[in-house]
């Protein structure tokens, strides 16, 4: 029997069918998307392959340098300000956080990673645009680099996929249903 599930989406898989169900998930074709980039200047040895992740998976798929605003922070404490700035005024469509927290011998990993988590879900929760998690929070330097190109794969690209897939996702609920009629307000 053919799937009866409509997948309005190129991007991963359906799942079992459901029945006259209207089933969405973002694509990953950018094309004129404007995305912004907050990245943290602390362990700069990895935010900076983190960044360069990023920027050319946005430019993989279909992001003009041009549409691409890097924003550079002291630190993952400070990501959350810049990016909600970005969100609201900076005229991006979603925007991607970029560090590297590393656990040291005090509660300071702990303070940090846990108000840049926050403070980023707080971004997209209160603006409505997204704001895609790329900031690593480890034990080591060298979980860091695994995971800033190496044998893990690059955060930093994963973030900026996530945003592409959330900005698509988003038109697609933003768009009013077949044979919907909104109220004109
Ligand atoms: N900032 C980071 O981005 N990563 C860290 O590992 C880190 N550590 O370990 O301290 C860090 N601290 C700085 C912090 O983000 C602020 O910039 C600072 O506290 C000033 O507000």
């Amino acid at each position: 029997m053919m799937p009866s599930t409509r997948h309005d989406s190129d991007a991963g898989p359906a799942g079992k069918p459901i029945e006259g169900a209207r089933v969405l998930s973002g694509g990953h074709d950018a094309t004129g998307m404007r995305i912004g980039i907050v990245v943290s200047r602390f362990n700069d040895i990895i935010s900076t392959r983190l960044l360069d992740g990023a920027v050319e998976a946005l430019r993989d798929h279909g992001v003009g340098d041009g549409d691409i605003d890097v924003v550079w922070v002291p630190g993952a404490f400070e990501i959350p300000i810049a990016a909600r700035e970005l969100a609201q005024r900076g005229g991006v469509d979603a925007v991607v956080c970029l560090g590297a927290v590393i656990r040291g011998d005090t509660p300071h990993f702990d303070y940090v990673a846990g108000e840049a988590a926050r403070g980023i879900a707080s971004v997209h929760a209160g603006t409505g645009v997204p704001a895609t998690f790329g900031v690593l929070t480890v034990d080591t330097i060298q979980q860091a680099t695994d995971r800033a190109g190496g044998t893990y794969g690059n955060k930093g690209a994963e973030a900026a996929l996530a945003a592409i897939e959330m900005v698509s996702l988003l038109r697609a609920l933003r768009q009013p249903r077949v044979g919907e009629h909104r109220a004109a307000s």
